[in-house]
Parts: structure tokens; sequence; C-alpha cells
């Protein structure tokens, strides 16, 4: 696909998709729950719609709507074994939340996805999810997948130092808890996203959260809720950055989630002396989500690293351009999480960039970036990738002369079907 470039302005305002994070876990929640679950911006993307596939073929009714999704909760005990093994596509938020689930029934499930997700780690999740006495085994004994979940009505509460900062594994963990006999305790190594967290508590249950400790009791019932989703504020980034380096710039991103433990784009925006402003925060069932206005802006290079990570993790690719703009070097560091995403995200940032022109090298926990640079023409691939993909989109704004060509673009139909139009819409 021919990307859009030279462009020398960009004005106008964006609502995002919803959240990709929360839509996931608000069809887990409403299955689980008793009662039904009526969710308004719900993300139509590919990862959320495997979800949904996914629970269907676990016996649960999920209708679509023009407006909502409506899931027809029947409580923990309804789930029902799958005739074949599940295809989950290229999501790992639901192979990963969903082997949680699966492992309190009575019954054995098989997962399998993509040609991504079968690179994926699983052990990360397969062994706590063991030592609380559900049976777990990936492919040919590897931690890959397929894995083959054997559950257990008969799960026992654990104490658990996580050994990497992943809500995913924080949440499975959650789901696996709450199904157990007694108190199941996890603490973080560094605080990540906390959705699971809010939704028990949103669904009618309890947890406790005293910074990086978490504290969950076994047997808890959840009742169907209405909700609405905010914006992606992952989704966001990308435009966000657009305004920041597009010259003549101005763009408004409305009802974007501002759930702390995903606004590290914005602290390090600001830290860059990028102009982002948020205004008309309001919470919404809930959920605090406002717009987010950002302006051309002169950038400086900055050190990205420690408690910040977990914060902006899925925004590190596009954050990498970000500093091919800004004066002087950017360091990443504390993000070898992004080996283990959808790609290798060092290797393929530092690869499609450097094609375009960047001044980028990898290194074993990040990456540096040399700014300012001018970028160039240059034929590129997403790796099906969605956020490189859409970083590609953004970079290829900035290109003068010569054209951009993106291999497997149709890879940003995994978390925004609609972004290469939602971009054109804000090009004079
Ligand atoms: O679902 P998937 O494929 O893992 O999606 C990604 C993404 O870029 O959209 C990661 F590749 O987001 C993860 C995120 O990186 C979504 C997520 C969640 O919803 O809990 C948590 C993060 O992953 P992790 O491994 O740090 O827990």
């Amino acid at each position: 696909m021919e990307l859009l470039t030279n462009k020398r302005e960009l004005t106008g305002t964006v609502e995002v998709p919803g959240d990709k994070s929360m839509s996931h876990r608000s069809i887990m929640f409403g299955a689980i729950a008793e009662g039904t679950t009526r969710i308004k911006h719900f993300l139509r993307a590919d990862d959320c719609m495997s979800t949904i596939a996914a629970f269907r073929v676990l016996g649960v009714e999920i209708e679509e709507t023009d407006e909502e999704i409506i899931v027809h909760g029947q409580g923990w005990d309804a789930l029902k074994q799958p005739k074949d093994a599940i295809n989950i596509g290229n999501s790992g938020t639901t192979i990963r939340l969903l082997m949680g689930i699966l492992a309190g029934t009575d019954f054995t499930t098989t997962l399998y996805g993509d040609d991504s997700i079968a690179k994926r780690p699983m052990n990360r999740v397969m062994l706590p999810l063991k030592e609380m006495g559900a049976n777990c085994e990936g492919h040919a004994e590897t931690e890959f997948p397929p894995v083959t979940v054997i559950g257990t009505k008969n799960l026992q509460p654990i104490t658990y130092h996580m050994p990497v900062s992943s809500a995913q594994v924080k949440s499975a963990i959650l789901f696996a808890a709450l199904q157990a006999d007694g108190e199941t305790t996890i603490i973080e190594k560094k605080k990540t996203r906390d959705h699971s967290e809010h939704m028990i508590r949103q669904f009618g249950g309890e947890i406790d959260v005293d910074g990086l400790t978490i504290r969950v009791k076994g047997k808890q019932k959840f009742v169907g809720q209405t909700m609405t989703v905010p914006g992606d504020i992952s989704s966001a980034a990308f435009f966000m950055v657009a305004g920041l380096v597009v010259p003549n710039s101005q763009v408004h991103l409305t009802n974007v989630g501002l759930n702390p433990t995903r606004t590290g784009i914005v602290d390090v925006i600001e830290q860059m002396g990028g102009q982002v402003t948020i205004s008309d925060a309001s919470r919404n069932t809930g959920k605090l989500a406002g717009t987010i206005t950002v302006e051309t802006s002169e950038l400086q290079g900055i050190e990205i690293g420690g408690d910040l990570i977990p914060r902006l993790i899925d925004e590190l690719p596009v954050i990498a351009l970000l500093a091919t703009q800004a004066n002087g070097t950017t360091i990443i560091k504390d993000a070898a999480e992004l080996k283990v995403k959808e790609t290798n995200r060092i290797d393929a940032v530092v690869r499609e960039l450097t094609t375009l022109g960047a001044n980028i090298e990898a290194t074993e926990d990040g990456m540096i970036i040399h700014g300012k640079t001018k970028l160039h023409g240059g034929r590129v691939t997403s790796y099906g990738d969605h956020r490189i993909g859409m970083m590609l989109q953004v970079a290829a704004l900035l290109v003068e002369e010569g054209a951009v060509v993106l291999e497997k673009a149709d890879a940003v139909s995994v978390s925004y079907p609609d972004f290469f139009e939602d971009l054109a819409s804000l090009c004079k």
C-alpha cells in the first residue's frame, strides 16, 4: 500500500475507537457475570472480535447491535467445553487472560492463534497457573501456543512475586484467583495497567490494592453491568505524534481514556517540550476520559525508562519516531518486553525507520535515537504488527521526496480498522 506522504499541515478532530484492553475485559467479565452486560463504544477490531468469538465457542450468548455489544452472562459455571480448539487470532490479551479463566473450569481447552502468537511466551502465565493447580502445556513441550489448559475446580490461592511487569500475566492470575479456594496475593514489579482491578469492582467484586501488592479473595461472583468504553490512548498516540511533528498542525482527540497507568506518553511529550493539553476531562461511568490537544512543537531528546515503561509500552514504536524529530539524543531503556510483542518491536522499529533515513540503534533493552533527521521514501513492512504499521504511516507524513510503500498494511485492523481514513481526514 502506498502511504500518505509530504504533509504540510494536520488540523481537525478525531474520536479514536474504544480502548482495546478494556474492550477485551468487558467481554470477559460480562461472560463470567450473572445477568446482562451492555457495552457501548466497544472496539470492533480483529483482536476484540477474537475475544467475542472465543466466548461464543465457550457457550456464551453475545449479541452485536449498531450501538452496543450485549453479553448474556450466566456465571462461571455456564462456560462449556468447546468441541474444537479455539482460534484467538493475533491477540496476546485474549490467549493469556482466557488461560486464567479456563484454569478454573472442569474441562480441557486448547488455544491457538496466528504465526505471531505461535512465538509469544506463555510460561509467564502457565507457571503461576500450574502453581495454583491447573495443568497447562505449550505445543510439543515448549511454552509456545497452541496451549492446552486442563482446568480444575480445586484451584489453590498463591502468593506470587511477578518476575515481569505485565498486565496480562497479572490479569490471568487474577481471573484464576477469583475462582480459587482462599486469598491470593500478587506483588507487581512495576505498576501495570489496572483495568482488570477496576472491572472487578465495577462488576460487584472485591479487590484490595496497596501500592504494588494486590489481594483478592476466591469464589467471587459478578453481576452484569452497563458500561461505555473510552477511546484508546494507544490509538490516540499516533495522532498525537503526527500533530507534534507535521508542521502547522493542531489536532484534537476527544473522549480519550486517561487512566494514569496508561498516560505515560503525555508525560514524555511534556518532558520533550511538546505542546500537549488535556481538557473536558470527565468521568463516564467511573472512567476518566478527556480531550487531548497537540500542536506542532520543537522537541528535545530525553531518557525514557524505569516505572514509566509499563505506562507507555505500546506507544514506544511511535515515541521512537517522535524522537527522530527531536533535537539531541533520546534513550529508551528497560523496555526488553518490546522483543516479545506481535513482533520484536525493537528490531522492527530500528530496521524500518533506518530504511526511511532515521539515525537509530538497537540496544539490549531499548533504542538510542539521534535527532533530528530528515526522512525519505522507501519500501517498509509492518511485519504484520499493527503498531509498527501505524507508526510507519505517521513517519511517511514527513517524507518530502519519494514514495513510502508499506507491506502488510492490513495489520492495522487488529486494533484500528479505520486508521488510514481517520488520519486522511486531518490532512489538508
Ligand atoms: O494483546 P496483545 O497482542 O498483547 O497487544 C499489545 C498491543 O500492542 O496491542 C501488545 F502487543 O498490548 C498489550 C500490552 O502490551 C495489551 C495488554 C493488556 O490489555 O493487558 C497489556 C500489555 O501487555 P503485557 O505483556 O505488558 O501485559
